[in-house]
């Protein structure tokens, strides 16, 4: 098949999921071509059988906000024009699923069939898609897709409660390369890797994620301060945003902002999750919690919240602990019993690596997308 991608490019679940399917497809022999303002930044543009097409959008003084979604919309009918596409798949329904919406119709209009896909994130509807303004145009752009998946169940039954939509919504959850998100094996490089961020006898406390509000990254300080008061450990922060300050400022008034590291945005993580003890995502909403399933596959549990769709990946107690949002408390005692109880904690890690390869492994996962586009393809044929 012939797939036109379409997602935001910068750091982020959807974007990551977008991209990592990209490159699965083409490994399976398809051809993806990616349609975004920039290039994702998963791909090094050396992948066979990827293409991508960047989207100018015109700063012409007039335009108070350039018109970003009709550029799209143009040059996704202008690819899929040139490269006979079979079909686009759009992540993050706003304004992707509108654009693809123009596009098809742009084809139409030549006698062309161009179906399309929407994937469903999560704040495309929870936060974003339930704001007045964009609600309509949403809704119809979710009704007119082709086909419409959602990352996990909660999120479709949010889409067809809060949405109205009672069209048919194929749930196809996340999913990770169980080789590329994999525990150090070797021992003595592990020990090494992690003297980089700590001591022999430090625990490693990691939590990855856009620092958006919606992520809390201020309660992963707290968790930490409250662990690192009862043991030696350190604390990890991956990403940026707008509340990395606020975590700064929150390690400073709490005298332990030496113990913690700012790394910023990095584009391997897989290389530093296998290096922690546990994960922390304190998030007041997830609707899937793609850094949970990362760090799952790198054997490493996440201390989470109970929040979206995050109890349909972690089993509580089982591959993870789960809190209620805000359980500062709670989060912090639950990792200090992990850590005191290293036999447990080496129960959950390897239950946690066999989750994301028995349940959300990219060679499972990647197959429903593909069985999904054909269903696509026949219905609209
Ligand atoms: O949360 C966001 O800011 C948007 C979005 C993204 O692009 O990262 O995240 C959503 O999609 C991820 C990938 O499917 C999910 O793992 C996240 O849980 C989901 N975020 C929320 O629902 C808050």
């Amino acid at each position: 098949m012939r797939i036109g991608i379409t997602c935001y490019p910068t750091y982020g679940g959807s974007g990551v999921v977008a991209t990592e399917l990209g490159i699965e497809l083409a490994a399976l022999g398809h051809e993806v071509h990616f349609i975004s303002y920039s290039q994702p930044f998963r791909l090094n543009g050396r992948e066979e059988g990827i293409f991508y097409h960047e989207v100018p959008v015109s700063n012409y003084p007039l335009f108070e906000f350039p018109p970003y979604d009709l550029a799209l919309a143009s040059r996704m009918a202008e690819v899929a024009e040139f490269y006979a596409l079979d079909l686009l798949h759009v992540h993050y329904a706003i304004p992707h699923s509108v654009s693809a919406l123009l596009a098809r119709q742009m084809l139409a209009a030549q006698g062309r069939r161009l179906p399309f896909v929407t994937t469903l994130h999560g704040t495309d509807i929870t936060l974003v898609g339930l704001d007045r303004s964009y609600l309509p145009i949403t809704r119809h752009a979710i009704k007119e897709s082709d086909g419409v998946t959602s990352i996990s169940r909660y999120l479709k039954e949010k889409t067809m409660e809060d949405f109205k939509v009672d069209r048919t919504i194929e749930v196809i959850e996340n999913f990770v390369n169980c080789d590329v998100y994999t525990p150090l094996k070797d021992e003595e490089a592990r020990a090494r890797a992690r003297a980089r961020l700590a001591r022999p006898d430090e625990a490693i406390l990691m939590h990855l994620s856009n620092f958006r509000p919606v992520k809390r990254v201020t309660d992963a300080v707290k968790v930490f301060a409250q662990v690192a008061r009862e043991i030696p450990a350190q604390l990890v922060l991956v990403g940026d945003g707008p509340d990395r300050s606020a975590a700064e400022w929150l390690a400073h008034d709490l005298g332990i902002h030496g113990r913690i590291h700012f790394l910023g945005k990095q584009d391997r993580v897989n290389e530093l999750l296998p290096l922690a003890d546990v994960l922390l995502l304190p998030s007041e909403l997830e609707s899937f919690g793609l850094a949970a399933l990362e760090s799952m596959a790198c054997k490493v549990p996440p201390v989470a919240t109970r929040v979206g769709g995050v109890p349909e990946l972690v089993d509580d107690g089982v591959t993870g602990l789960l809190y209620n949002v805000g359980d500062v408390d709670g989060m912090a005692q639950g990792v200090l019993s992990l850590l005191h109880d290293r036999a447990r904690l080496e129960e959950m890690r390897c239950a946690a690596r066999r989750t994301a390869q028995q349940r959300f492994c990219a060679s499972l996962v990647v197959p429903h997308y593909v069985r999904y586009y054909e269903q696509v393809l026949g219905a609209a044929g």
